[in-house]
C-alpha cells in the first residue's frame, strides 16, 4: 500500500469516527447515541464503510463490529434496525438496510467466526441459501431485503455497520 493511500484511509476513518460523536460525554452506561441492551452498548452507524474500515472505526471507539451470540441479541438488533428504517412504512426501501456484522470466513473459507473474540458462531440466522460465497463473499451482514436475516457479501463494499462494546467499558472510555 502506498503511504498516500494509507493516510487517506486513516483520514476517512478519523472523519467517520468524529462524525459519530466519539467525544460525546458518557450518559448512563453507554455513550450518547449508543443503545444499551443486556450489558452491551450498540451503535447503529448511518455512515458507510467497507468491512475492514468499519471494524477500524468501531475499534477507534473502543468497540468492535457486533457479535451476535444469542437469539435474544439478534432479535434486539433486528428490532432496532426496523425502528431506524421505519420497517412498516411502504415508502421505505428495505434494500437500503444492509449492516456489517463482526464475522467473516477469511481465515478458512466456509468457516465463519466472530473475528474480535475469535469464537465460532454459536447462534446463526442465515437467510435461506446463505452463506453462498456467490462472488467471493467472506464478510457477514444483516440484510433488510433478506427479511433481516444474515448474508455473506464481498468485504470491500461500503455498508452501514453496527458497533458493540461492553456497557461497563463504555463508562470508562472518556478520560482514559
Ligand atoms: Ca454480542
Ligand atoms: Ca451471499
Amino acid at each position: 500500500k502506498s503511504t498516500f493511500r494509507m493516510a487517506t484511509e486513516y483520514y476517512s476513518i478519523a472523519l467517520i469516527a468524529l462524525s459519530l460523536n466519539i467525544l460525546q460525554p458518557v450518559i448512563g452506561d453507554c455513550r450518547d447515541g449508543w443503545t444499551k441492551f443486556q450489558g452491551s452498548c450498540y451503535l447503529f452507524a448511518s455512515e458507510q464503510a467497507n468491512w475492514p474500515e468499519a471494524q477500524a472505526v468501531c475499534s477507534s471507539m473502543n468497540s468492535h463490529l457486533v457479535e451476535i451470540e444469542t437469539q435474544t441479541e439478534n432479535a434486539f438488533v433486528e428490532g432496532e434496525l426496523k425502528i431506524i428504517h421505519n420497517h412498516d412504512s411502504h415508502s421505505n426501501n428495505q434494500n437500503d438496510v444492509s449492516y456489517w456484522l463482526g464475522g467473516n470466513d477469511i481465515e478458512i473459507e466456509g468457516v465463519f467466526k466472530w473475528v474480535r473474540s475469535d469464537q465460532p458462531l454459536t447462534y446463526t440466522d442465515w437467510s435461506p441459501g446463505q452463506p453462498d460465497d456467490a462472488n467471493g463473499e467472506d464478510c457477514m451482514e444483516l440484510r433488510g431485503a433478506f427479511q433481516y436475516h444474515w448474508n455473506d457479501l464481498p468485504c470491500n463494499i461500503p455498508h452501514h455497520f453496527i458497533c458493540e462494546t461492553q456497557a461497563s467499558e463504555g463508562v470508562n472510555v472518556i478520560g482514559k
